[in-house]
């Protein structure tokens, strides 16, 4: 009888072994391509897209979660009226998606820590300019408190003209709007995703994509973060508060707070502090550390 139920016990533990190897590091996912406005203080609303998980446009595009050493089978469906384009950048080249057509992309990422910009490399920048830049990121949920900042620079006359299917000149590119996944500071303080509220010796890791043109430098007022990972790797392992990010690189910051408090994170470029030359706001928000 004992030989009987350890043979069923081994089955059983063998059983659940073979369903997580084939099924259980498996994440599906769908995203749509929306068609949008992206809309701030000031009146502004402006022509924008965004990869959302939904057929409902929201700003801020859709970030992906997988857990280390998982598969991602990804399906992205073109909500727009116009073809685009999908790649992952520094993972999977460019296929395109016709008006209401779909594609399914199957990825098995490994067990690092890091990030990937996934975006609309068709017409470039225009389309990831305009909204169509999004990220995939490699985190241990369970063990830290992650963040999520999408970078991005905007000139209100280049996307209204893009929306209405002119060309522009990017030599003239002079962006007077600054969002962190889509939003400006203040209002970017209702984003959970990216507004960092967080305990004292917690371990903080913040994933930063930077899906517009320009480069950021991002600056922390109380703390030095540690560069987990970075596309541009002769940043890995520094510690240091400011970072300056080129545009279409990723970064994985850890911050492990010793003191309570309310802190400023800007980009040290003050003009990304702006909205149309106000200041505060663009590229901002104030980390709020408890007890
Ligand atoms: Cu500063």
């Amino acid at each position: 009888m004992r030989k009987i139920y350890i043979a069923f016990c081994a089955a059983v533990v063998c059983n659940i072994l073979f369903y997580n190897t084939l099924f259980g590091n498996t994440v599906n996912k769908t995203i749509y391509i929306n068609r949008g406005k992206l809309e701030t203080f000031l009146k502004i609303s402006i022509p924008y897209l965004a990869f959302n998980d939904s057929k409902d446009f929201v700003v801020n595009s859709s970030i992906i979660n997988l857990q280390p050493s998982q598969k991602l089978v990804l399906k992205v469906i073109n909500n727009d009226t116009v073809a685009h384009q999908f790649a992952i950048k520094d993972i999977d080249g460019k296929a395109t998606i016709n008006p209401k057509d779909s594609i399914i992309r199957t990825i098995v990422f490994g067990d690092e820590l890091k990030n990937y910009i996934f975006f609309d490399p068709s017409m470039f920048p225009t389309n990831v300019y305009m909204g169509l830049g999004g990220m995939i990121c490699i985190s241990k949920s369970k063990n830290n408190k992650n963040f999520f900042w999408n970078l991005k620079e905007h000139q209100l006359e280049f996307n209204n003209a893009i929306g209405r299917g002119k060309g522009v000149d990017w030599t003239n590119f002079n962006p007077d709007l600054f969002t962190i996944n889509g939003f400006t500071f203040p209002f970017n303080i209702d984003d959970t995703s990216a507004n960092v509220i967080a305990n004292i010796h917690d371990t903080i890791h913040i994933y930063i994509a930077n899906t517009g043109l320009g480069i950021h430098a991002i600056h922390f007022h109380g703390f030095h973060c540690r560069v987990i990972w970075a596309s541009n790797a002769r940043l890995i392992d520094t510690s240091k508060d400011s970072f300056p990010i080129k545009s279409m690189e990723t970064m994985l910051l850890e911050m492990i707070p010793d003191k309570i408090g309310e802190y400023t994170v800007h980009d040290h470029n003050l003009i990304a502090t702006t909205t149309l030359l106000r200041h505060p706001s663009g590229m901002m928000q104030i980390m709020k550390i408890l007890p």
